[in-house]
């Protein structure tokens, strides 16, 4: 009897596990691999499948005709195209569309949470810009209709008019658009329109613009109504207005050069939770402006090409703290440490440091990195001794000594709140740092 029962589960067991396995196969057959799809402008022909004398879906192209390019060979109609829609067309949610260098004439759409990468996407076109090779380069407008989408190295120049939002637009975001990325963009208009345009009120949130050159716009980058917005690494520049924001939410805008912007750099109405720092302004009618309904602008830490007040003050309008300018420009290694109201700023590459006291009291000159990453800094002059120890990926102790009183502050590296992925082209690393804490995130 038991030998039956035991018989009896046991097949009862195998038909459960080869259902499992089944299902277990269906859900791998689910999960398909991510593909990537190639665009090109100029395919080579290398096998004429149907015979037909040109290039038709199934024939074997190849990117030979792309001068001094890694050669890659692909199906056209499967996983080749010609146009940037016909690959997207092509692709699903989680899936690369590589545009090769080459000129694209025409607007696009990408209306898929894809990875969308031109031939320079992992070249900075931004503050300390890479070498740049050919680009691929985009004369029209890009509309992003979808969530999650990258848009990263490409040139895209003119923009066109779209009839929606009536605006001549270089990279516009549809609404609902959210986590979307523009990096490593250069992105020039002919002067008129938005080189990146939100939709008011569209729910664009957590927006990420990094690395690109926006010049030649009405305004280079109009965020709307939209919450969670880091511009970083940016250079912005010769246009009328470099930032507009209106009513946006816990906006960023970090290590961006922001110069020659003929009515203002960063414009603002209505916007809350506003962090302007490490940036360096010159030559704008304005640096900043906050036309009100929102909160003071906190844009300390800043490189005016001055440390006068005054002078300083002159470059903004508004509710705009501008305390504790930087007496040398930022650059691409620049770090901000903070933590109850003492600022450390350093350069990982020059080694070149500021020191800010709540007391207003400043302190600047050169520190020793080890290759290590750990910084072992003492600073003193009459009155004051600073001994600053601990880790450039993360957390610096603070010591200081004032005559009788001694304090401790941790200081935090500010960098790790949203400009991480960073700066693609360069070699310094730094800011590849900044990841760690999302890493570790995710690993739990
Ligand atoms: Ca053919
Ligand atoms: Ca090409």
């Amino acid at each position: 009897m038991s030998w039956l029962r035991n018989r009896s589960v046991d097949a009862k067991a195998s038909l459960f596990q080869r259902r499992r396995a089944r299902l277990s196969v269906d859900v791998l057959e689910a999960r398909a691999v991510p593909a990537t799809m190639l665009v090109n402008d100029n395919w080579f022909l290398a096998r004429d499948a149907d015979h037909n004398g040109a290039i038709s879906a199934g024939d074997t192209v190849d990117n030979r005709n792309d001068r001094g390019a890694v050669r890659v060979r692909a199906t056209f109609g499967t996983n080749a195209f010609s146009y940037i829609n016909a690959a997207v067309d092509a692709s699903t949610d989680g899936d690369t569309v590589k545009v090769l260098q080459g000129a694209y004439v025409g607007n696009v759409t990408i209306d898929k949470s894809l990875t969308v990468l031109g031939a320079n996407a992992n070249v900075s076109a931004g503050l300390g810009a890479g070498r740049r090779g050919a680009e691929s380069i985009i004369n029209g407008a890009v509309t992003i209709d979808a969530s999650d989408v990258t848009l990263k190295g490409f040139k895209i120049i003119n923009g066109a008019h779209l009839d929606n939002p009536n605006e001549t637009l270089g990279v516009w975001l549809d609404a609902g658009a959210t986590g979307v990325t523009i990096s490593n963009n250069v992105i020039t208009g002919a002067g008129v329109g938005r080189g990146i345009l939100s939709t008011f009120n569209g729910g664009n949130d957590d927006l990420t613009i990094q690395g690109n050159n926006i010049s030649g716009w009405t305004t280079g980058i109009y965020n709307q109504g939209n919450t969670g917005v880091v511009v970083a690494f940016n250079k912005i520049h010769d246009n009328t207005v470099g930032i507009g924001n209106d009513s946006v939410t816990d906006l960023v805008v970090r290590n961006n050069a922001i110069f020659n912007n003929d009515v203002e750099g960063i414009g603002l109405s209505g916007s809350n939770e506003v962090t302007v720092r490490l940036n360096n302004f010159s030559g704008n009618g304005l640096a900043i402006h906050n036309y009100g309904g929102g909160d003071t602008v906190d844009a300390s830490l800043n490189y005016w090409g001055t440390t006068n007040a005054d002078a300083i003050a002159a470059m903004v309008a508004g509710d705009v703290t501008t305390s504790n300018p930087l007496s040398a420009p930022v650059t691409l290694t620049t770090h901000v440490f903070s933590g109850s109201d003492i600022s450390f700023v350093f350069d990982t590459a020059t080694g070149a440091f500021t020191l800010f006291l709540a007391d207003g009291t400043m302190f600047s000159g050169r520190a020793h990195l080890n290759r290590h990453g750990r910084l072992d800094l003492h600073v003193h002059n009459r009155d004051v001794r600073v001994d600053i120890k601990g880790s450039i990926r993360g957390t610096l102790t603070l010591d200081l000594r004032q005559g009788h009183t001694r304090q401790r502050f941790t200081l935090q590296d500010e960098a790790g709140s949203g400009s991480s992925s960073g700066t693609p082209g360069h070699h310094g690393g730094e800011h590849h740092d900044d990841d760690h804490d999302d890493d570790h995130d995710d690993r739990d």
